[in-house]
Protein backbone atom coordinates (compact mmCIF):
# COMPACT_ATOMS: atom_id res chain seq x y z
CA UNK A 1 0.00 0.00 0.00
CA UNK A 2 1.11 3.70 -0.39
CA UNK A 3 -0.49 6.68 1.07
CA UNK A 4 -0.19 10.26 0.95
CA UNK A 5 -0.66 11.85 4.32
CA UNK A 6 -2.07 15.37 3.93
CA UNK A 7 -4.91 16.60 5.62
CA UNK A 8 -7.01 18.37 2.58
CA UNK A 9 -9.16 15.71 0.24
CA UNK A 10 -9.73 12.08 0.97
CA UNK A 11 -8.85 8.74 -0.77
CA UNK A 12 -5.07 10.16 -1.39
CA UNK A 13 -4.04 6.49 -1.40
CA UNK A 14 -4.83 7.17 -5.42
CA UNK A 15 -2.49 9.85 -6.23
CA UNK A 16 0.31 9.47 -8.77
CA UNK A 17 2.65 11.34 -6.91
CA UNK A 18 3.23 11.71 -3.22
CA UNK A 19 5.13 15.04 -2.29
CA UNK A 20 6.93 15.60 0.80
CA UNK A 21 6.81 19.04 2.03
CA UNK A 22 6.67 21.50 5.36
CA UNK A 23 4.05 23.77 6.54
CA UNK A 24 4.92 26.70 9.17
CA UNK A 25 1.70 27.62 9.37
CA UNK A 26 0.95 27.05 12.86
CA UNK A 27 -2.60 25.56 12.08
CA UNK A 28 -1.36 22.48 10.46
CA UNK A 29 1.93 20.12 11.22
CA UNK A 30 5.19 21.47 10.22
CA UNK A 31 5.67 18.05 8.18
CA UNK A 32 2.44 18.69 6.83
CA UNK A 33 2.47 16.00 3.78
CA UNK A 34 3.93 12.78 4.28
CA UNK A 35 4.44 9.57 2.56
CA UNK A 36 3.41 6.16 4.32
CA UNK A 37 3.96 3.11 2.54
CA UNK A 38 3.45 -0.18 3.53
CA UNK A 39 4.38 -3.74 2.44
CA UNK A 40 2.59 -7.32 3.18
CA UNK A 41 5.55 -9.55 3.65
CA UNK A 42 3.96 -12.87 4.64
CA UNK A 43 4.01 -14.44 1.38
CA UNK A 44 7.53 -13.95 0.86
CA UNK A 45 8.60 -14.19 4.96
CA UNK A 46 7.85 -16.59 7.24
CA UNK A 47 5.48 -14.56 10.37
CA UNK A 48 5.20 -15.50 13.88
CA UNK A 49 8.93 -16.93 14.03
CA UNK A 50 9.70 -14.27 16.97
CA UNK A 51 10.74 -10.59 16.47
CA UNK A 52 14.51 -11.49 17.53
CA UNK A 53 14.89 -14.28 14.93
CA UNK A 54 14.75 -11.96 12.03
CA UNK A 55 18.50 -11.32 11.20
CA UNK A 56 18.99 -8.24 9.28
CA UNK A 57 22.22 -7.28 6.99
CA UNK A 58 20.70 -4.78 4.96
CA UNK A 59 17.32 -2.90 4.73
CA UNK A 60 16.91 -0.58 1.58
CA UNK A 61 14.47 1.80 0.25
CA UNK A 62 14.17 3.28 -3.00
CA UNK A 63 11.88 5.67 -4.16
CA UNK A 64 11.63 8.16 -7.69
CA UNK A 65 11.44 11.55 -8.03
CA UNK A 66 8.11 12.37 -10.37
CA UNK A 67 9.13 16.15 -10.61
CA UNK A 68 11.73 17.73 -13.24
CA UNK A 69 14.62 20.37 -11.57
CA UNK A 70 12.28 21.31 -9.01
CA UNK A 71 13.87 21.33 -5.49
CA UNK A 72 17.90 21.12 -4.71
CA UNK A 73 19.25 17.77 -3.57
CA UNK A 74 20.91 17.84 -0.28
CA UNK A 75 22.34 14.51 0.82
CA UNK A 76 22.66 15.47 4.80
CA UNK A 77 21.17 16.32 7.83
CA UNK A 78 19.95 19.37 8.42
CA UNK A 79 19.69 20.47 12.43
CA UNK A 80 15.94 21.13 13.42
CA UNK A 81 17.51 24.84 14.55
CA UNK A 82 17.54 25.49 11.09
CA UNK A 83 14.34 26.16 10.44
CA UNK A 84 13.35 27.62 14.02
CA UNK A 85 13.33 30.85 12.21
CA UNK A 86 10.99 32.33 14.91
CA UNK A 87 13.28 30.74 17.93
CA UNK A 88 15.73 32.19 19.77
CA UNK A 89 18.56 29.72 18.31
CA UNK A 90 17.93 29.69 15.21
CA UNK A 91 20.83 29.19 13.35
CA UNK A 92 21.27 29.50 9.39
CA UNK A 93 21.20 26.16 7.27
CA UNK A 94 24.83 25.05 6.29
CA UNK A 95 24.57 23.73 2.78
CA UNK A 96 21.76 24.75 0.00
CA UNK A 97 18.59 22.21 0.24
CA UNK A 98 16.18 20.42 2.75
CA UNK A 99 17.06 16.50 3.51
CA UNK A 100 14.48 14.12 2.41
CA UNK A 101 14.35 11.71 5.58
CA UNK A 102 13.00 8.18 6.34
CA UNK A 103 11.05 7.52 10.02
CA UNK A 104 8.93 4.43 11.09
CA UNK A 105 4.98 4.84 11.16
CA UNK A 106 3.03 5.44 14.26
CA UNK A 107 -0.95 5.31 14.70
CA UNK A 108 -3.55 6.99 16.58
CA UNK A 109 -7.02 6.87 17.18
CA UNK A 110 -7.22 3.16 17.07
CA UNK A 111 -5.47 2.65 14.06
CA UNK A 112 -2.50 0.19 13.77
CA UNK A 113 -0.42 -0.81 10.26
CA UNK A 114 -3.33 -3.42 9.60
CA UNK A 115 -6.22 -1.13 9.95
CA UNK A 116 -4.97 2.11 8.15
CA UNK A 117 -5.05 1.58 4.55
CA UNK A 118 -5.29 3.62 1.78
CA UNK A 119 -8.51 5.29 1.94
CA UNK A 120 -8.80 5.48 6.04
CA UNK A 121 -9.70 8.87 7.27
CA UNK A 122 -6.52 11.48 7.64
CA UNK A 123 -6.97 11.83 10.99
CA UNK A 124 -9.52 12.66 13.82
CA UNK A 125 -10.48 16.28 12.85
CA UNK A 126 -12.25 14.67 9.13
CA UNK A 127 -12.38 16.68 6.51
CA UNK A 128 -10.47 18.87 7.70
CA UNK A 129 -10.90 22.88 6.71
CA UNK A 130 -8.73 25.89 6.49
CA UNK A 131 -10.29 26.46 10.16
CA UNK A 132 -9.03 23.85 11.74
CA UNK A 133 -6.46 23.49 13.83
CA UNK A 134 -4.67 19.83 12.90
CA UNK A 135 -1.27 19.70 14.72
CA UNK A 136 -1.12 16.22 16.24
CA UNK A 137 -4.23 14.82 15.12
CA UNK A 138 -2.74 12.72 11.99
CA UNK A 139 -4.34 9.20 12.40
CA UNK A 140 -0.18 8.10 10.47
CA UNK A 141 2.26 9.81 11.39
CA UNK A 142 6.40 9.90 10.74
CA UNK A 143 8.21 8.45 14.03
CA UNK A 144 11.60 7.58 15.61
CA UNK A 145 11.59 6.10 19.01
CA UNK A 146 11.98 8.07 22.13
CA UNK A 147 14.22 7.53 25.11
CA UNK A 148 11.08 5.72 27.03
CA UNK A 149 11.28 3.04 23.95
CA UNK A 150 8.56 4.04 22.02
CA UNK A 151 7.45 5.65 18.95
CA UNK A 152 7.30 9.45 18.85
CA UNK A 153 5.57 11.45 16.42
CA UNK A 154 8.06 13.82 14.87
CA UNK A 155 5.69 15.78 13.01
CA UNK A 156 6.03 19.27 14.95
CA UNK A 157 9.49 18.43 16.51
CA UNK A 158 10.69 22.24 15.30
CA UNK A 159 8.06 23.21 17.60
CA UNK A 160 5.14 25.01 16.54
CA UNK A 161 3.52 28.68 16.88
CA UNK A 162 0.39 27.98 17.85
CA UNK A 163 -0.40 28.40 21.07
CA UNK A 164 -2.74 25.17 21.87
CA UNK A 165 0.83 23.34 20.89
CA UNK A 166 2.47 22.53 24.04
CA UNK A 167 4.92 20.36 23.23
CA UNK A 168 8.51 21.42 22.84
CA UNK A 169 10.99 21.15 19.99
CA UNK A 170 13.20 18.30 20.01
CA UNK A 171 15.76 17.16 17.76
CA UNK A 172 14.65 14.31 15.66
CA UNK A 173 16.67 11.36 14.23
CA UNK A 174 15.80 9.96 10.84
CA UNK A 175 16.24 6.29 10.03
CA UNK A 176 17.73 6.99 6.83
CA UNK A 177 18.38 10.29 5.02
CA UNK A 178 17.77 10.33 1.12
CA UNK A 179 20.96 9.79 -1.47
CA UNK A 180 20.75 9.99 -4.86
CA UNK A 181 23.77 9.61 -8.07
CA UNK A 182 21.36 11.46 -10.20
CA UNK A 183 22.06 15.13 -9.29
CA UNK A 184 25.16 16.70 -7.20
CA UNK A 185 24.50 18.19 -3.93
CA UNK A 186 23.19 21.77 -4.03
CA UNK A 187 21.97 20.92 -7.79
CA UNK A 188 18.31 20.29 -8.86
CA UNK A 189 17.38 16.65 -8.67
CA UNK A 190 16.01 15.71 -12.41
CA UNK A 191 12.53 13.64 -12.49
CA UNK A 192 13.03 9.56 -12.52
CA UNK A 193 16.20 10.26 -9.91
CA UNK A 194 16.60 7.34 -7.76
CA UNK A 195 16.37 8.13 -3.55
CA UNK A 196 17.94 5.43 -1.85
CA UNK A 197 17.81 5.28 1.85
CA UNK A 198 19.49 2.73 3.86
CA UNK A 199 17.90 2.47 6.82
CA UNK A 200 20.16 2.54 10.06
CA UNK A 201 20.98 -1.12 11.65
CA UNK A 202 22.91 -0.17 14.00
CA UNK A 203 19.88 1.42 16.45
CA UNK A 204 18.26 -1.71 18.04
CA UNK A 205 15.23 0.23 18.62
CA UNK A 206 15.11 0.63 14.19
CA UNK A 207 16.04 -3.04 14.08
CA UNK A 208 13.54 -4.25 16.48
CA UNK A 209 10.81 -2.27 14.54
CA UNK A 210 11.63 -4.17 11.07
CA UNK A 211 12.15 -7.28 13.47
CA UNK A 212 8.37 -6.94 14.77
CA UNK A 213 7.23 -5.76 11.35
CA UNK A 214 8.14 -9.06 9.67
CA UNK A 215 7.05 -10.78 12.92
CA UNK A 216 3.59 -9.48 11.78
CA UNK A 217 3.89 -9.51 8.21
CA UNK A 218 3.25 -5.48 7.78
CA UNK A 219 5.81 -3.28 7.51
CA UNK A 220 5.52 0.39 7.29
CA UNK A 221 7.35 3.25 6.17
CA UNK A 222 7.16 7.40 6.63
CA UNK A 223 9.07 9.76 4.11
CA UNK A 224 9.48 12.96 5.27
CA UNK A 225 10.98 16.33 4.37
CA UNK A 226 10.93 19.91 5.77
CA UNK A 227 11.03 21.58 2.15
CA UNK A 228 9.56 24.66 1.92
CA UNK A 229 5.77 24.14 0.09
CA UNK A 230 6.30 25.91 -2.93
CA UNK A 231 4.09 24.48 -5.96
CA UNK A 232 5.75 23.37 -8.64
CA UNK A 233 3.36 21.03 -11.34
CA UNK A 234 4.30 17.41 -11.38
CA UNK A 235 5.76 16.50 -14.63
CA UNK A 236 6.83 20.41 -15.22
CA UNK A 237 10.58 21.82 -15.41
CA UNK A 238 9.94 24.00 -12.35
CA UNK A 239 12.94 25.38 -11.74
CA UNK A 240 11.44 26.45 -8.71
CA UNK A 241 14.88 25.79 -6.78
CA UNK A 242 15.22 25.88 -3.12
CA UNK A 243 11.78 27.08 -2.85
CA UNK A 244 9.99 23.77 -3.87
CA UNK A 245 10.12 20.22 -3.08
CA UNK A 246 10.02 16.38 -4.25
CA UNK A 247 7.35 14.56 -5.06
CA UNK A 248 7.61 10.74 -5.13
CA UNK A 249 6.32 8.10 -7.20
CA UNK A 250 3.81 5.92 -6.04
CA UNK A 251 2.32 2.64 -7.32
CA UNK A 252 -0.36 4.31 -9.54
CA UNK A 253 2.46 6.17 -11.10
CA UNK A 254 2.27 5.39 -14.77
CA UNK A 255 5.96 6.87 -15.56
CA UNK A 256 7.86 6.63 -12.95
CA UNK A 257 8.78 3.01 -10.91
CA UNK A 258 6.88 2.51 -7.56
CA UNK A 259 8.75 2.44 -3.93
CA UNK A 260 11.07 -0.66 -3.94
CA UNK A 261 12.05 -2.14 -0.49
CA UNK A 262 15.19 -4.43 -0.46
CA UNK A 263 15.80 -6.62 2.93
CA UNK A 264 18.33 -9.18 3.13
CA UNK A 265 18.71 -11.21 6.26
CA UNK A 266 17.79 -14.83 7.21
CA UNK A 267 14.58 -15.99 9.25
CA UNK A 268 16.26 -18.04 12.14
CA UNK A 269 14.77 -21.53 12.35
CA UNK A 270 14.62 -23.81 14.85
CA UNK A 271 17.22 -26.79 13.08
CA UNK A 272 20.36 -27.26 15.37
CA UNK A 273 21.92 -29.99 12.97
CA UNK A 274 25.56 -29.87 14.94
CA UNK A 275 23.52 -29.87 18.40
CA UNK A 276 25.79 -27.43 20.03
CA UNK A 277 22.53 -25.27 20.86
CA UNK A 278 23.51 -22.31 18.28
CA UNK A 279 21.06 -22.74 15.68
CA UNK A 280 22.35 -23.10 11.88
CA UNK A 281 20.77 -20.13 10.47
CA UNK A 282 22.34 -17.97 13.30
CA UNK A 283 25.59 -19.49 12.91
CA UNK A 284 25.52 -19.36 9.19
CA UNK A 285 24.70 -15.60 9.36
CA UNK A 286 27.24 -14.78 11.16
CA UNK A 287 30.18 -17.15 10.40
CA UNK A 288 29.08 -18.55 7.41
CA UNK A 289 29.12 -22.09 8.51
CA UNK A 290 28.64 -24.44 11.22
CA UNK A 291 31.96 -24.75 12.90
CA UNK A 292 31.25 -22.72 16.20
CA UNK A 293 30.78 -24.29 18.96
CA UNK A 294 28.70 -23.01 21.70
CA UNK A 295 31.77 -22.44 24.16
CA UNK A 296 34.09 -20.13 21.45
CA UNK A 297 34.69 -16.76 21.27
CA UNK A 298 35.44 -15.51 17.96
CA UNK A 299 35.62 -12.05 18.73
CA UNK A 300 37.35 -12.85 21.95
CA UNK A 301 35.35 -10.25 24.47
CA UNK A 302 34.48 -12.84 26.75
CA UNK A 303 30.80 -13.84 25.97
CA UNK A 304 30.84 -17.37 24.12
CA UNK A 305 28.82 -17.59 20.80
CA UNK A 306 26.05 -19.24 22.63
CA UNK A 307 25.96 -15.82 25.12
CA UNK A 308 25.98 -13.78 22.38
CA UNK A 309 23.20 -15.97 20.53
CA UNK A 310 20.90 -15.58 23.57
CA UNK A 311 21.23 -11.74 24.12
CA UNK A 312 21.41 -10.58 20.55
CA UNK A 313 24.69 -9.61 20.42
CA UNK A 314 26.88 -9.90 17.53
CA UNK A 315 29.44 -12.44 17.66
CA UNK A 316 31.98 -10.48 15.36
CA UNK A 317 32.14 -7.45 17.34
CA UNK A 318 34.51 -7.46 20.55
CA UNK A 319 32.27 -4.19 21.21
CA UNK A 320 28.87 -5.64 21.50
CA UNK A 321 28.09 -8.12 24.55
CA UNK A 322 25.69 -7.63 27.27
CA UNK A 323 27.45 -5.68 30.21
CA UNK A 324 27.09 -3.27 32.82
CA UNK A 325 30.29 -0.94 31.62
CA UNK A 326 29.19 2.42 33.29
CA UNK A 327 28.18 3.07 37.40
CA UNK A 328 27.39 6.24 39.22
CA UNK A 329 25.96 6.65 42.48
CA UNK A 330 24.39 9.45 43.73
CA UNK A 331 24.23 10.69 47.42
CA UNK A 332 21.68 7.68 48.65
CA UNK A 333 23.38 5.12 47.18
CA UNK A 334 21.71 4.79 44.25
CA UNK A 335 22.99 3.91 41.63
CA UNK A 336 22.73 4.58 37.55
CA UNK A 337 23.97 1.68 35.97
CA UNK A 338 24.13 2.11 31.58
CA UNK A 339 24.73 -0.96 29.55
CA UNK A 340 24.04 -1.76 25.88
CA UNK A 341 20.70 -2.93 24.49
CA UNK A 342 20.27 -5.36 21.59
CA UNK A 343 17.25 -5.51 19.37
CA UNK A 344 14.06 -6.70 20.60
CA UNK A 345 15.15 -7.86 23.63
CA UNK A 346 13.74 -6.07 27.22
CA UNK A 347 16.05 -6.01 30.49
CA UNK A 348 15.66 -6.68 33.83
CA UNK A 349 18.43 -5.40 36.78
CA UNK A 350 18.77 -6.94 39.78
CA UNK A 351 20.38 -6.44 42.89
CA UNK A 352 22.12 -8.44 45.81
CA UNK A 353 23.81 -7.50 48.96
CA UNK A 354 25.71 -10.65 49.23
CA UNK A 355 25.87 -12.48 45.53
CA UNK A 356 23.62 -15.31 47.05
CA UNK A 357 20.08 -13.83 46.54
CA UNK A 358 18.94 -11.74 44.11
CA UNK A 359 16.06 -9.46 44.02
CA UNK A 360 14.58 -6.92 41.37
CA UNK A 361 16.47 -3.79 41.46
CA UNK A 362 14.03 -1.09 42.24
CA UNK A 363 14.23 1.94 39.54
CA UNK A 364 13.38 2.46 35.61
CA UNK A 365 14.78 1.90 32.62
CA UNK A 366 15.30 4.91 29.73
CA UNK A 367 17.12 4.69 26.31
CA UNK A 368 18.26 8.00 26.07
CA UNK A 369 21.17 7.29 23.77
CA UNK A 370 21.65 5.21 20.13
CA UNK A 371 22.01 1.49 21.53
CA UNK A 372 22.42 2.51 24.86
CA UNK A 373 20.03 1.49 28.19
CA UNK A 374 20.27 3.12 31.60
CA UNK A 375 19.13 2.03 35.23
CA UNK A 376 18.34 4.65 37.57
CA UNK A 377 17.84 2.83 40.69
CA UNK A 378 15.09 4.23 42.95
CA UNK A 379 15.94 2.38 46.41
CA UNK A 380 12.46 3.00 48.85
CA UNK A 381 14.06 3.35 52.29
CA UNK A 382 12.19 0.13 53.28
CA UNK A 383 14.09 -2.69 52.89
CA UNK A 384 16.74 -0.69 54.80
CA UNK A 385 19.65 1.15 53.26
CA UNK A 386 22.43 -1.32 51.59
CA UNK A 387 25.48 -2.43 53.27
CA UNK A 388 28.88 -0.68 52.10
CA UNK A 389 28.96 -2.75 48.67
CA UNK A 390 25.93 -4.14 46.62
CA UNK A 391 26.04 -5.88 43.57
CA UNK A 392 24.23 -5.69 40.23
CA UNK A 393 23.45 -7.81 37.34
CA UNK A 394 21.23 -7.19 33.78
CA UNK A 395 19.12 -10.42 32.75
CA UNK A 396 18.35 -10.17 29.08
CA UNK A 397 14.75 -11.50 28.04
CA1 LIG B 1 20.39 21.99 3.97
CA1 LIG C 1 24.41 -25.47 15.74
CA1 LIG D 1 32.15 -13.15 21.91
CA1 LIG E 1 30.53 -9.74 20.61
Amino acid sequence: MDRWVYPFGDFLGDRSVAPNFASFDPRFDTRDAQYLMGWTTDGLVVTNAGPSRYLLRRARLEVRNAVNNAFVYDPTFDPYLTYATNQPGYVADADPGRPVELYGAGFRNGFSATTFVENSPYGRINPITSGNISIGTRNAFAAMFGDQGHLVDVSNNVGQANPEWTQPPFEVRPWAVGTTTNAAPGELVPEDALFTFDIDLKDPWIVGYLQSALNEGRLRLVLASLSPANQVTPGGTGGGGAGAYPQWATRENLLFAPPRLILEGVVVGPEDTDQDGLPDDWERFHFGSLDKAAADDTDQDRATELAEYQTGTDPNSPSSYLRIDSVTWDGDRNATLGFPKAPSRSYRVETSYDLQSWWPAQGGLTYPNPGRALFVEQRLTDPPMPPVQAYYRVVSE
